[in-house]
């Protein structure tokens, strides 16, 4: 039956029969999160570092109605010089893959496909959350739902402040999913270490960060884990920079009346024009520092019994 539906690559394939560590990584960030060259550039980065870590990377997206759990090079290059390739959540799925469309993934599509293929770690840059003014709007991402009940870790360098962070961490913990600080108390915030929020649980080794997660789904606990992440601090931007340039972006957001699945892409292309690119280097070092916690992470899970 899944057959049907889903391709995975050959070197994911032999490495999931193997019982091997396997990271999925999405698809999103490659065609609405970064610009065209770095974006390609980055997703064949994040996919050595993977591979250097031990793990085999599976780059996850829908190309022509299939879903991929590992893409070519040529795959990639597709889908981050392709413009209009549709953001495609949970909701967008069933439309995409009948209509036999591209479709890059988001946090919670791509965790939809990689636990079809039975992958259950994954890397990625930020996961959205309940937006600033989600009282009013209710504008909060599929993401949450998703990680509350599809079994796949998601490591991150934390919410975008572009989110409402105090409102994100009550939603999760509403549905029971932890958010872990990797080496902090606090909860990071993409491009800042710090974000005033405290994480639920503060873990120091990618071990301990293992034998929580197989204890969750050995328990029957579904659904997903938060694994956040801080950019390493030579990375960091200014604090007081990027929170002003964040309060004119959703400011602009609003006046422009952006809505539903546009606002996420609205806001990060925002962000970038404000801060003239550094936010772009400091957004492509937190993905790579994210995929090699994802690839320890995975080795670790692999090896216990
Ligand atoms: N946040 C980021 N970078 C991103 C995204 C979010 O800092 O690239 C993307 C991810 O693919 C995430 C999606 O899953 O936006 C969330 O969109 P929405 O808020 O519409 O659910
Ligand atoms: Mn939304």
């Amino acid at each position: 039956m899944l057959e049907k539906y889903l391709d995975i690559g050959p070197e994911v394939r032999a490495a999931l029969a193997d019982g091997k560590a396997v990271v999925a990584l999405e698809s999103t960030i490659i065609s609405h999160g970064m610009p065209y060259p770095q974006n390609v550039e980055t997703a064949l980065n994040v996919e050595n570092i993977v591979r250097a870590a031990g793990a085999v990377p599976a780059t996850i997206a829908i190309l022509n109605g299939r879903l991929k759990a590992g893409l070519t090079r040529d795959e990639i290059e597709h889908l981050g010089k392709t413009p209009g390739v549709l953001k495609t959540s949970r909701r967008d799925i069933p439309f995409i893959v009948s209509q036999k469309l591209d479709g890059a993934t988001t946090v919670a599509s791509t965790m939809i496909i990689a636990a079809l293929a039975g992958i259950r770690v994954f890397a990625t840059g930020g996961v959205g959350g309940v937006h600033r003014g989600a009282t009013e709007t209710m504008d909060i991402s599929a993401d949450l739902q998703e990680l509350a009940h599809t079994n796949v870790a998601v490591v991150c360098a934390g919410a975008k402040s572009i989110l409402d962070i105090g409102l994100t961490l009550e939603y999760l913990e509403t549905f029971g999913v932890p958010v872990v600080g990797f080496g902090t108390e606090e909860m990071p915030a993409f491009y800042t270490r710090k974000s005033g929020f405290k994480v639920d649980y503060r873990v120091d080794s990618v071990r301990a960060l293992a034998e929580a997660l197989k204890t969750k789904w050995d328990l029957g606990l579904t659904g997903g884990m938060l694994v956040t992440n801080p950019i390493p601090p030579e990375f960091e931007m200014d604090y007081g920079t990027i929170t002003k340039a964040i309060d004119d972006a959703v400011a602009a957001a609003e006046k422009a009346g952006v809505k539903g699945k546009e606002t996420t892409p609205y806001l990060l292309a925002k962000v970038k024009e404000l801060t003239g690119g550094d936010s772009l280097d400091s957004n492509i070092q937190l993905v790579y520092n994210n995929a090699r916690l994802a690839a320890e992470l995975s080795v670790a899970l692999a090896s216990l019994k």
